[in-house]
């Protein structure tokens, strides 16, 4: 066989907050392999809830980035045991949840350039971290939020730089919340990453570079010139901050091969291409291929609403970043932190763990609730930025707890497709007749809860036909569409499809119309992160 008629696949990764997920994809994108390593469940001698550890201080919260490195040791492994030829594998690439940062000891590159083939990485890179991994969950920095806007000239002027006024999670009021206090982890560390970029080291065997997608989820890049802007940088480290960070590199870029680890232990070929890892966020946008007037909405363990924009139009509430392919040259985002783990505790606590179970509670109710609301927040939310608690208001607008279990059943994801709504046109997102949601992440699959959706944005929902999960996906088409430019071979993977699961009833603006204000009057309630 030459190499050309060879048959070629692509290796997508999603470092998400819960599981590691993997994925091959043919030439034309159909699925070929999948595994899946679940952090709690297969690796539970990290104890880590829902894939993270509870700090020590308020609203701190971490993982341990070995547990990752160990995930990819065990999903490696399942791809063997699926398998997957990996010498027909062309290029990788991988997303990541967003805005963690990954603390590398001062020897961890010389480890990561000399991996020897007939050991696992965990046992290899056992001390290539200064500490755990603040996450995206983390609530803790809100001080260096205002000193970092402070020192750049205020939250708008840090906004119009960064495309964000300075949020909790974000890295770099994480790395000034480290400098300020644990100065000695900050000096002994080499380099910081960012979850994508630190995966993707992994497979590069060398600290690979932050990309721009993912590098402007960190109040810190200067998403007009794609540099780092020195006053964030001074505000949130010392004079060493650039060079533990790097230079960052284009989102749709080849870093390299493979590293020879991954050839001699899994039979890779040594010029398989590494394309730079990005944000889960961003590379579901990139796998979503969303279109003009199509909102993504990725229901996981945070939901988050996503458009693709035209320029670096600075948002009042949610993120501008930078866009994932050349295609989607910016995004907007939306984060809410009280996803499907919110969504699961109530569902245990309702019915047990069972969403067949909710859902048939669910159809006991009608739509609207008869007037009961609920807003339920189990950690701090991140839009709008308040603190953890639960309000529930009864049709005269006393605030009582819904009646019976069903009504707190709807009134859960009524409320949270309402703050999805609201907040996302808050932020500009204008919605008429010829708007789609296209949803993805594991909660997608629920139709139930995506009917509920399309009633309170009034819009037809879709998802795609290829996979659920499009910042899995999207890791592998951007790995094979960067692997093709690059190379000049057309590959034949056509636009991911999509179908419509959900329409709205048309009686949907009287029912949730008036429901918005009173969501708004309810969220006044709850108190603010400072
Ligand atoms: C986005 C965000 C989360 C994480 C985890 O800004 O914080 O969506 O990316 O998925």
């Amino acid at each position: 066989m030459t190499d050309e008629t060879r048959k070629k696949t692509f290796l997508g990764f999603d470092f998400s907050t819960q599981r590691l997920k993997a994925l091959v994809i043919g030439e034309d994108y159909e699925v070929l392999h999948e595994a899946n390593v679940e952090f709690d469940v297969d690796l539970p001698e990290f104890r880590t809830a829902g894939g993270v550890l509870r700090g020590q201080q308020r609203g701190e919260v971490v993982a341990p980035p070995l547990l990752w490195v160990k995930a990819l040791d065990m999903v490696m492994d399942m791809l063997v045991v699926a398998g997957v030829d990996f010498s027909t594998i062309e290029a990788l690439s991988g997303a990541a949840q967003q805005h963690g940062s990954v603390w590398w000891s001062k020897d961890s590159e010389a480890k990561l350039n000399s991996l020897s083939p007939d050991d696992f990485l965990h046992t290899q890179l056992a001390t290539a971290f200064v500490t755990d991994s603040p996450v995206w969950m983390d609530s803790s920095t809100s001080a260096d939020c205002r000193a970092l806007e402070e020192a750049v000239g205020g939250p708008e002027e840090l906004a119009r730089i960064t495309g964000s006024t300075a949020y909790e999670r974000f890295t770099g009021p994480q790395i000034r919340k480290m400098y300020r206090s644990r100065e000695r982890v900050y000096h002994a560390t080499s380099r910081i990453s960012l979850v994508s970029s630190f995966a993707c080291s992994l497979f590069l065997g060398r600290i690979a570079p932050i990309d721009y997608s993912d590098g402007s989820g960190m109040n810190l890049l200067d998403i007009h010139n794609m540099k780092w802007n020195e006053k964030a940088l001074k505000a949130c480290g010392d004079d060493s901050l650039e060079s533990k960070l790097g230079a960052p590199v284009p989102t749709a870029s080849v870093l390299g091969p493979v590293s020879p680890y991954y050839v001699q232990r899994y039979g890779f070929k040594s010029d398989c291409k590494v394309v730079a890892f990005t944000g889960d966020n961003n590379s579901a946008l990139a796998g979503l291929r969303l279109r003009a007037g199509w909102v993504g909405l990725s229901l996981g363990t945070s939901d988050t609403v996503l458009v693709g924009l035209e320029g670096p139009a600075a948002a009042a509430a949610g993120h501008v970043l930078v866009g994932p392919t050349p295609g989607a040259p910016y995004m907007a985002l939306l984060c809410f932190a009280n996803g499907s783990l919110t969504r699961q505790n109530h569902r245990d606590r309702l019915v047990g763990p069972s969403w067949e179970a909710f859902n048939e509670l669910l159809k006991t109710t009608v739509r609207g609730n008869m007037g009961h609301m609920g807003i339920y927040l189990d950690v701090a939310e991140i839009v709008p930025r308040v603190r953890a608690g639960c309000v529930w208001a009864e049709p005269g607008g006393r605030s009582a707890r819904p009646p019976a279990a069903s009504y707190e059943a709807r009134a859960l994801l009524e409320g949270q497709a309402l703050a999805r709504r609201l907040h996302a046109e808050d932020m500009g997102v204008i919605l008429d007749s010829s708007s789609r949601l296209v949803a993805t992440g594991g909660a997608s699959v629920n139709k139930e809860l995506l009917q509920i959706f399309a009633d309170v944005f009034n819009t037809p929902v879709y998802v795609q036909n290829e996979h659920a999960n499009a910042a899995l996906l999207g890791a592998a088409i951007r790995a094979a569409d960067v692997w093709s430019a690059e190379a000049g071979v057309k590959l034949s993977g056509a636009d991911p499809s999509v179908s419509p699961v959900a329409t709205p009833y048309p009686d949907h603006d009287q029912i949730y119309k008036p429901m918005m204000p009173r969501y708004r009057q309810m969220i006044a309630t709850f108190s603010k992160l400072e």
